[in-house]
């Protein structure tokens, strides 16, 4: 019961801030998100470290009812069978979302379809089925609530609670240990304690993890050469900039984070022109939707879509530097994007064009 309700409560955690998540990434036309700084890092921490303490959890409930499986007869009525099916789905789809989620986070892509759009219908199935047997389970549950035992303190003494409380402390201490030795990928905090978490809190290049380098983007080349330009389209006009004309351009400087949706972040201090001052140049009204395409044309980060909130913040930046230097070569030099409140897929390095898409 009380493994349940923490499983429970781990999933519908996980599953709001992943809800978040997605459409941060994919928002509907209407959609007009937060540009809050910490708050993508924050739900998005929030979503990594609660994915992964319902995997002890759910493994210790499991472990729990797991005889039933082998329950004589396996149903007695068609009620008892669909109430079967459902445990049946509800077990198999979570294993699958913690498994493919762990796996993401270690950058394991070992499957052959869309990780997020499957991670996004599974996590849909599991919150259907998870209310629906909360639901079949409600009079065991209300039971449980209004028993003598409970009433009178979770019942003593006895051998069997002794054991059921040393499961217990097991399982919140693996849930807490989960936690407590990957926080650091994203906390000063628990940095020295960082044993699972795949990125470090300030290391890499200029204090930030890297999650894909340029030579892993094959933009090694064109990234430095001196002919590079960024080009911005849109309402009929063009425009080009040479490296030399956006330094020539006003400098803002913001200290924002790089959230990754594997749950890493590292705040940092930016310098670059403010997008709206580059939209402003071909008279481009701040409400224009916008395509980012990055001089990596392989693989799904080459490109991104901004909604108005982002150019509207006065905080969002073609970056060229990060703290206080040159952007290196692995952030996205010569130029990337840099937005309050965006997950860090979206962050394009090595941008080469801004167009106005609606
Ligand atoms: N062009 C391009 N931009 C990209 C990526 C990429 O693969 N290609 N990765 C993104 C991801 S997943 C993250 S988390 C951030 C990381 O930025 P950093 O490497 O500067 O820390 O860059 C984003 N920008
Ligand atoms: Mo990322």
């Amino acid at each position: 019961m009380v493994l349940g309700r923490l499983a429970a409560g781990a999933f519908l955690v996980c599953f709001v801030t992943g809800v978040y998540s997605h459409y941060l990434q994919d928002p509907l036309q209407w959609m007009r998100l937060p540009t809050i700084p910490v708050l993508y890092q924050v739900t998005q921490g929030t979503h990594v470290a609660s994915g992964l303490v319902s995997v002890p959890l759910l493994l210790a409930k499991l472990w729990t009812v797991y005889p039933q499986l082998f329950r004589w007869p396996p149903v007695t009525s068609l009620l008892m069978f669909g109430e079967r099916l459902l445990i049946g789905v509800l077990v198999s789809a979570s294993l699958l979302e913690l498994t493919i989620g762990v796996m993401n986070i270690f950058h394991w892509y070992a499957w052959p379809f869309s990780f997020r759009a499957v991670h996004f219908a599974l996590a849909w199935v599991i919150v259907g089925a998870l209310l629906v047997h909360v639901a079949c389970k409600l009079p065991v549950i209300l039971n449980n609530w209004n028993s003598p035992a409970r009433r009178g303190g979770e019942a003593a003494g006895d051998s069997a609670s002794g054991d059921r409380r040393w499961f217990l402390a097991s399982v919140g201490g693996a849930a807490a240990a989960v936690v407590l030795f990957t926080a650091g990928q994203s906390t000063k905090l628990f940095s020295g304690i960082n044993l699972f978490g795949p990125r470090h809190y300030g290391a890499g290049p200029q204090g930030v993890p890297v999650n894909r380098t340029a030579e892993a983007a094959a933009v090694f080349s064109s990234a430095v050469d001196p002919d590079w330009s960024l080009t911005i389209t849109g309402g009929g006009r063009t425009r080009s900039f040479d490296y030399a004309a956006l330094m020539a351009m006003p400098q803002t400087t913001v200290e924002l984070p790089i959230a990754c949706v594997e749950g890493w972040s590292t705040t940092a201090e930016w310098t670059g022109v403010r997008l709206r001052d580059l939209l402003a140049t071909i008279d481009m009204p701040i409400q224009a939707r916008l395509k980012i395409t990055s001089l990596q044309t392989r693989g799904a980060y080459g490109t991104s879509e901004m909604g108005p909130e982002y150019a509207t913040d006065a905080r969002t930046l073609l970056a060229l530097e990060l703290n206080g230097e040159v952007l290196d070569l692995d952030h996205g030099y010569p130029a990337r994007i840099i937005a309050p409140g965006r997950p860090g897929v979206l962050q394009t390095k090595w941008v080469s064009t801004i167009e106005r898409i609606d």
